[in-house]
């Protein structure tokens, strides 16, 4: 049986060392090297081959290099196909990095610093106790959860918002679109750790940002489709939001005309807020093969329903 890798060749060479040795008769590929696609079982990738299931009719796991799938199209899996999202450790430890810098900055008036600095304007800006600011997560799985575990010793007020009812030790929490807007009128510092579905395409809109207190800062870290990006440059020029983080965009790379490139009051970074460990993701492969093989439960399932 072939297990193929369709993604950075670099992490293919750890995971076809890690694979081969757990699984000596695995014949690991790199694609587009598939050999005989009726011998394809297992499928790893970001964005998928076309027709998958067509040119692989023998396939029944499909792994997500990355923790999310949106990339990935859902309906065309048959029901025997399991799509896993991965949940590797290596990528909440680099999203609590990245989450906590980002809020810290927030917290700290970095954003504005920096446009002091362009403009060689040596002023201070009131400072704000972290216990007098409110810090809101929307997403509360791997990702997000752990980013309000570690956000936990700087005494922020921590609030967190998901689509069931969850109970997080020191976190104040909320969930559904009915307790959305009791979530968003206290939340100084957003962020948006949300999966890409047809419920939240567009959810970080005028509505949600009207929500918030005034001059609240919005970090996003979810996907660009989260975002309505006029309505984000309208709550910066009126000041509803006093500026913006942002990991992912709409049309990534970022187009060189787009405007966040030399907006006052964004701070950009290219993807980059946490990605997947080399050693850490193929220890999730092998981790998941062994329980599929053993026919027991696999870790980090696609709901398709859900689509997350
Ligand atoms: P999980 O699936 O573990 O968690 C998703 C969370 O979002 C859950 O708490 C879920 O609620 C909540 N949620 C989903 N839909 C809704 C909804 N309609 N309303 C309210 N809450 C909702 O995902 P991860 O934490 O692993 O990853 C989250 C996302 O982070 C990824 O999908 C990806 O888009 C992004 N990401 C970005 C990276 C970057 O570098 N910028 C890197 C890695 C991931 P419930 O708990 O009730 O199911
Ligand atoms: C992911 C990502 O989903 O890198 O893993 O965005």
């Amino acid at each position: 049986m072939t297990f193929l890798f369709k993604s950075e060749a670099r992490r293919g060479e750890v995971w076809r060392m890690r694979l081969q040795k757990e699984f000596p008769n695995l014949d690991f590929r790199i694609w587009p090297d598939v050999g005989d696609p009726l011998k394809v079982k297992y499928v790893a990738c970001w964005v998928p081959p076309a027709d998958l299931c067509q040119e692989f009719p023998k396939l029944e796991l499909v792994f997500s290099v990355g923790a999310g799938v949106d990339q990935i199209d859902l309906s065309a899996l048959p029901s025997g196909v399991k799509l896993l999202r991965m949940t590797e450790p290596g990528l909440a430890a680099g999203m609590s990095e990245y989450g906590t810098l980002a809020v810290l900055a927030a917290h700290r008036n970095l954003p504005a610093y920096l446009e002091l600095q362009r403009t060689r304007a040596w002023k201070q800006l009131p400072a704000v106790a972290a216990n007098d600011r409110s810090v809101g997560v929307m997403g509360l799985g791997v990702l997000g959860a752990g980013l309000l575990d570690s956000l936990k010793p700087f005494g922020f007020r921590l609030h967190g918002w998901s689509r069931s009812p969850k109970v997080i030790d020191g976190v104040t929490t909320f969930a559904g679109p009915d307790e959305l807007v009791q979530f968003l009128s206290r939340i100084d510092i957003l962020v948006c750790l949300l999966p890409l579905t047809d419920e939240t395409r567009g959810i970080l809109n005028s509505t949600i940002f009207n929500a918030l207190p005034n001059n609240a800062c919005l970090i996003n870290v979810g996907r660009g489709g989260h975002l309505i990006e006029k309505d984000l440059l309208d709550a910066l020029a009126s000041n509803k939001l006093c500026c913006a983080i942002l990991d992912v965009a709409n049309t990534e790379p970022l187009p060189v005309d787009h405007p966040f490139w030399t907006h006052p009051k964004v701070v950009l970074t290219p993807h980059v807020a946490s990605v997947t460990d080399a050693e850490g993701g193929a220890e999730f492969v092998v981790t998941n093969l062994r329980r599929h093989l053993a026919n027991e439960p696999l870790t980090g399932v696609v709901d398709a329903s859900r689509g997350y």
